[in-house]
């Protein structure tokens, strides 16, 4: 009985087997035949030597047998309907094609590079202050010391939404809003978007980054002002960069001064040159002392107090960072050069 029951387990194994390599109905068939012919069936002959089991032992092995046999027949069964159905599913598509990437957003370099200005300033223990870009009047002139139809208004071409209303030319009227809600010591850094009705060129745009910084305390000098902007600089060129101060004029500091650095483009090596005009430097920021009647305007005493403001270009000063040619690249959208700084 052991040997029979032997020979059931090594049947369905072999079966097992040839059902899996059945790929058609031709095997299928084949596969039928040697276990289920009536003959010379595998289980056919099994039944056969049941005779030479014990009658005791007979019922069980018989059952066996009989288990095996309708295992076979169901597995033909089944897998003859898989074979019926189509086998090759067919695609509308091109499977050998790329498949589709989808690009996950990634900061403006712009606002990558506002972000490297405020963590150096951060570092410098200044706070970072906003204001609206919407102004009036008062905050980006007068307040700052440009009464109305003063000649110094004109620098700005200004783009006017009413008579009062504005949008703001420079980031400077931030100074007055901290300075009308805080008290010295005073010392912040305004970074965000200003506009200017201005013809495009490689290192003009109508709407620009500025930052704005201003220092108001005891004993301030203009050794501080220019100690803060160098090291500044030199932390966002890496060390890497030539620095002048030029005298100037703001209406709002005195004194005042224009800060120009090597120009990165041609390096000073091309008298041609589109973006520095030959001369090997680019202005990249205003700065001064603040003017005593400004401190007045938000009734802090300038007879105590002094202090010093600078304002500057993020998108020139980052143009000239990565050594880009032209502005207008930051703005044109386009994804080739964008990405680049992701
Ligand atoms: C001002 O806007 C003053 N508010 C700066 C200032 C602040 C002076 C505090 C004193 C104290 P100015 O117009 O020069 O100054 O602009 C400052 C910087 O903004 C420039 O040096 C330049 O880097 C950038 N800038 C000016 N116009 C444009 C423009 N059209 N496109 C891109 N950047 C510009």
């Amino acid at each position: 009985m052991v040997d029979l029951k032997n020979k059931i387990r090594a049947l369905r194994s072999s079966f097992d087997e040839g059902l899996a390599q059945a790929g058609d109905k031709d095997s299928l068939k084949e596969l039928r035949n040697t276990y289920l012919s009536r003959k010379k069936g595998r289980i056919t002959l099994l039944l056969k030597e049941l005779k030479n089991v014990s009658p005791t032992e007979r019922p069980e092995v018989g059952k066996q047998v009989n288990e095996f046999k309708n295992y076979v027949a169901q597995k033909l069964e089944e897998y003859s309907k898989t074979l019926e159905e189509p086998r090759h599913i067919k695609f509308d598509m091109d499977l050998t094609l790329p498949g589709k990437r989808r690009y996950r957003g990634a900061p403006h370099p712009i606002l990558l590079y506002k972000k490297r200005i405020e963590q150096i300033f951060l570092l410098m223990g200044f706070s970072i202050e906003d204001g609206p870009e919407i102004e009036t009047d008062y905050y980006n002139f007068e307040a700052l010391n440009f009464p109305p139809h003063h000649p110094a208004r004109d620098d700005w071409d200004t783009l006017y939404l009413s008579d009062d209303l504005l949008l703001r030319t420079h980031t400077s009227p931030v100074q007055i809003r901290v300075m009308e809600k805080k008290k010295p010591p005073i010392r912040m850094i305004n970074p965000g978007k200003v506009y200017r009705r201005e013809t495009p060129d490689p290192t003009h745009i109508p709407m620009f980054y500025q930052v704005e910084g201003l220092v108001v305390d005891l004993g301030i000098t203009f050794a501080h002002l220019k100690g803060t902007l160098e090291c500044f600089l030199k932390a966002l060129y890496n060390e890497k960069i030539k620095i002048r101060f030029r005298p100037s004029y703001f209406p709002f500091t005195e004194p005042s001064a224009e800060v120009d650095i090597g120009c990165t483009v041609c390096r000073g090596e091309d008298r041609q040159c589109r973006v520095c005009g030959g001369s090997g430097w680019i202005e990249i920021l205003g700065a001064g002392m603040v003017d005593p009647q400004v401190l007045k305007n938000v009734n802090i005493d300038p007879e105590k107090y002094s202090g010093f403001a600078f304002g500057m270009g993020i998108d020139r000063t980052a143009m000239f960072s990565f050594r880009i040619p032209d502005l207008r690249n930051f703005y044109e959208n386009d994804l080739r050069f964008i990405r680049q700084f992701s």
